[in-house]
């Protein structure tokens, strides 16, 4: 099956989220998913601000409701081989050196938003900060959605697209797409991209992430994973 149930899932595996337009927000279990697309989260109460310009994008959870956090007290815990564990505020995070990007986005359902502009801190300066073990083979992603995670390499991990993105279209994340805090791997396909970021890990060895347990490529090179032949984001 996909990721996200779209398409070739027996109807009883996939949730159709009409009901998001209603206010409730998916049920999802194992390996659903819930979705709605972007263009009309204007209609649910409470998550009025759609992101001008972000049309095309849908918004993926694997949980129900959403992901809970407080601006006060959300911390970015850095740890694991690492010679300086870290655990950073948002206004700790807003003090280090930000990046920009402007990256198409690419689930590897078929979609793919162009143009999409981030910023936030490099995976590679953070990693540095916490004086990253190098010889460590892995890093772990976890959320605080309790349930996803993803794995990169440690190479991937150090490239100049790896961004741990705090805002898109010039705004902090919205809450649907990750806030406060998600991972931007814009090379990989949206899967990689974990949302609702709370944990990084340094780690010997790469564990496949929530969909990757499902046959998805674990290294998910857009146009060159999956057996797609996507354009590939550069
Ligand atoms: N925590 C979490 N992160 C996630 C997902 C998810 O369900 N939960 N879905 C992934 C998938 S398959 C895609 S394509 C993108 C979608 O990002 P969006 O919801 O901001 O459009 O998020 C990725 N990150
Ligand atoms: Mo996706």
């Amino acid at each position: 099956m996909d990721p996200e149930g779209d398409t070739g899932a027996p109807v009883g595996r996939r949730i159709v989220l009409g009901m998001l337009a209603l206010g409730a927000l998916g049920v999802a279990v194992g390996r659903q998913a819930s979705t709605v697309v972007a263009n009309s989260i204007g209609a649910i109460p409470g998550v009025s601000s759609v992101l001008p310009g972000a049309g095309g994008f849908q918004i993926y959870s694997v949980v129900s409701g959403q992901p809970q956090w407080h601006p006060d007290t959300y911390r970015l815990s850095v740890s694991g081989r690492v010679g300086k564990p870290l655990s950073l505020s948002l206004p700790e995070l807003a003090t280090l050196p930000q990046t920009h990007m402007t990256k198409d986005f690419q689930c590897v359902t078929g979609w793919r938003v162009r143009d999409v502009p981030w910023s936030g801190v490099l995976l590679s300066d953070l990693l540095t900060k916490a004086q990253a073990d190098r010889t460590a083979a892995a890093v772990h992603f976890s959320s605080f959605d309790g349930v996803y995670t993803e794995s990169l390499t440690m190479s991937q991990a150090h490239r100049s697209d790896m961004l741990i993105a705090t805002h898109m279209y010039g705004q902090p994340i919205p809450q649907e797409h990750g806030a406060p805090v998600r991972l931007v791997a814009a090379a990989m396909y949206g899967y990689k991209s974990i949302k609702w970021l709370s944990g990084i890990t340094v780690a010997s060895t790469v564990i496949p992430g929530y969909w990757e347990d499902d046959g998805y490529d674990v290294d998910a090179w857009v146009g060159r994973s999956n057996g797609r032949t996507d354009p590939p984001v550069v």
